[in-house]
């Protein structure tokens, strides 16, 4: 049912893979790499709903979808604070206690389109920056690799940024490091940059991308010297905030109105960008 549902709202998607002459039951590898906290997992559940429901009314409407649990805290109309728990507790990769990196190994989920015959698989990572420290970072990275060698194909590798930044070179610089240094030379050529939370930058990728192009300006420069694109083509902006909305709201938790208008722009905004 859900299946049948994405199919039929990912007509665009469907257009766009016809240049990737996929054979029939071939899958589309996308690699999601970012910071703890970015929203990689949150961006998965999103993606989800933007392909299962048309609009944000019949998605307020019918279960959502979880893919990834989690746990937040939202505040309602009257000012009062709820936690609300996302999926199943039980789900041994997520860990939701508070102030942790919460994916704990590569996991992928998987969303048909065309009929069911091409499927995508975005692949979900453990943040960069593991609140564990450096040495998690590398385990995280080197079972990245492993997961990575497995695959026939990827097709893309998409870096998550918030629109304001200030550690980005640190963090880019290892993701690059680690991961590009070890793919052939021409992976940096299906490279994407999702910008998630961005709303309060009037989802555009704010600070960020000054400091963004820098760093790839300076990979460019020495050597391997890979060059890495970065243009309106590659970057798309998100705020994935109405995946927590929607979750509060069928836990019965009551919004104002502003809210929800909040909401259904992100939404909105975000399900353009999907189908871009
Ligand atoms: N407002 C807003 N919140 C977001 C967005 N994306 C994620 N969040 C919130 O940010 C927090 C972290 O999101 P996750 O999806 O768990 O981040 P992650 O990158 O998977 O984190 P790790 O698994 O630790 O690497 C959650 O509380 C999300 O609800 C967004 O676009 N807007
Ligand atoms: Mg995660």
């Amino acid at each position: 049912m859900r299946s049948q549902k994405m199919t039929s709202y990912s007509s665009n998607l469907v257009k766009k893979t016809k240049d990737l002459k996929l054979k029939d039951d071939q899958f589309i590898n996308i690699l999601l790499l970012g910071e703890t906290g970015v929203g990689k997992s949150t961006f998965i559940n999103s993606l989800a709903n933007y392909l299962t429901y048309s609009d944000f009314k019949k998605a307020e409407k019918e279960t959502l979808v979880i893919l990834i649990p989690s746990k937040c805290e939202v505040k309602d109309k009257h000012d009062e604070y709820h936690i609300i728990n996302i999926g199943s507790e039980e789900d041994q990769n997520e860990c939701l206690d508070t102030g942790m990196s919460a994916t704990q190994d590569v996991k992928s989920y998987v969303f048909p389109i065309s009929n069911g015959n091409i499927k995508v698989r975005l692949i979900d990572t453990p943040g960069i920056g593991d609140v564990r420290g450096v040495a998690q970072d590398n385990i995280n990275c080197e079972n990245i690799l492993d997961y990575i060698g497995q695959l026939h194909e990827l097709h893309a590798i998409c870096y998550l940024f918030k629109p304001t930044n200030p550690r980005i070179t640190v963090y880019f610089d290892y993701c690059m490091t680690q991961i590009l240094s070890r793919l052939d030379k021409s992976a940096s050529k299906n490279i994407i940059f999702i910008f998630t939370n961005t709303r309060g930058t009037d989802y555009s990728p704010g600070d960020t991308f000054p400091s963004l192009q820098k760093v790839i300006d300076g990979i460019k420069a020495k050597p391997p010297h890979v060059d890495i694109p970065l243009s309106r083509k590659n970057v798309f902006c998100f705020d994935n905030e109405a995946f927590r909305y929607l979750a509060a709201i069928q836990k019965g938790v009551a919004f104002d109105g502003p809210t929800k208008q909040r909401n259904h722009e992100s939404w909105k905004r975000s399900v353009q960008q999907c189908l871009r």
